[in-house]
């Protein structure tokens, strides 16, 4: 069966998205584009093969019979509204991180999925599918380095474009390792803390750069997330989770290791697209593959929550200096 796949939201992600769809994929076509900016939905349209319908709205592509799933690539802020429309329509639907940006929102998709009887969400947390993180987990569910104490992640971007505003170090940027931390250690996280170095001289007045987040869990294991966005010398993703007798850690990202004139080295990935290219390849192709068998995978809305309500507490942390705790409502049987 051919997925016929309509996506709002046509920026970077979403031609990226659009483009494994397309060219590296099997099982998929993309079948209907939109975005805010019609001009780009229409140039984005125009480059794809077959019909492909441009549509006003994000609404309209949800009711669209042409379209099967819904991918939503948007600004964060509109994920509710499409996730919720999805739902409505019937149609399993793939939401870029944030699930959205406040508790509040997250739970109305959680109570609309609940609702419908059946999981049609998948959010796009890469990370569970990059072959790293993975290893990890394997390691640590395996016993290899004892029960897990620490996990130390750090998050450097070379820049942020000029749309980034301040939260968004937060809720856009260390959402990605709240939510692997989760996923690593097996436990919710109970507290959050924010404590703020000296600023880089390299970011801009708005932001809060760099930022380092100390996170408290239910299994008593303590995460803490360096958070760098002018870091410039490249994308750089790292983490080691510390346990009773070992520990374990992502390798470096470089395929290759150049030695030469007493020196060795390897590239730094540019940004995310390259970093967790396979990964992404791995989320869809195991999203479109769920689809055609209609039936549902990978983190769901109550990861996506679970997320954000982190991400709520941080932001609060950062804002009053203090700890504060991080509670979830109880978790529905669906998940
Ligand atoms: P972008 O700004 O390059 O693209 C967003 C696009 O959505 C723009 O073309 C914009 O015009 C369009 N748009 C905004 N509001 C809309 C609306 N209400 N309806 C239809 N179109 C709308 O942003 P980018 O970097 O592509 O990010 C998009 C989403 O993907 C964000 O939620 C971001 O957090 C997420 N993302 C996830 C990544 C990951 O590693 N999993 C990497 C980069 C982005
Ligand atoms: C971006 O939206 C992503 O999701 C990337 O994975 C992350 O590294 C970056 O900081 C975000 O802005």
């Amino acid at each position: 069966m051919t997925v016929n796949v309509g996506v709002i939201g046509v920026g970077m992600i979403g031609q990226d998205h659009i483009r494994r769809l397309t060219r590296v994929l099997s099982g998929a076509r993309v079948s209907a584009v939109t975005d805010v900016d019609t001009g780009r939905a229409k140039s984005v349209g125009d480059g794809l093969p077959g019909e492909v319908r441009v549509h006003e709205n994000g609404q309209d592509l949800i009711t669209d019979d042409g379209v099967d799933a819904v991918v939503v690539t948007s600004w964060g802020p509109t994920h509710e509204e499409y996730v919720l429309a999805s739902i409505a329509a019937g149609k399993q639907v793939f939401c870029e991180k944030p699930l959205a940006t406040t508790r509040e929102a997250c739970e109305r998709i959680v109570d609309a999925e609940v609702a419908a009887g059946r999981r049609l969400v998948m959010v796009g947390f890469m990370r569970r599918y990059d072959a790293g993180y993975r290893a990890m987990r394997d390691a640590v569910a395996a016993g290899d380095i004892g029960a897990p104490l620490m996990f130390h992640s750090a998050h450097r971007n070379p820049s942020v474009p000029p749309h980034y505003v301040s939260d968004m170090i937060i809720n856009d940027t260390c959402v990605h390792d709240f939510e692997i931390a989760r996923f690593l250690l097996d436990t919710e996280v109970v507290a959050a803390r924010v404590l703020k170095p000296r600023q880089n001289s390299r970011a801009s007045d708005h932001l809060t750069d760099p930022l380092l987040i100390l996170l408290e869990t239910a299994s008593g294991a303590l995460i803490d997330v360096e958070a760098s966005i002018n870091i410039g010398y490249g994308y750089d993703i790292r983490g080691e989770i510390v346990g009773e007798s070992g520990t374990v850690e992502l390798a470096e990202s470089t395929p290759v290791v150049v030695k030469r004139d007493g020196r060795f080295g390897g590239r730094v990935p540019e940004d995310w697209r390259e970093r967790f290219v396979r990964a992404y390849d791995a989320e869809f192709q195991e999203w479109l593959d769920a689809v055609a068998a209609g039936r549902s995978t990978g983190p769901s809305s109550w990861d996506g929550y679970a997320a954000t309500v982190v991400c709520d507490a941080a932001l609060e942390a950062l804002r009053s200096g203090e700890r504060v705790p991080v509670s979830l409502r109880e978790k529905p049987d669906l998940y």
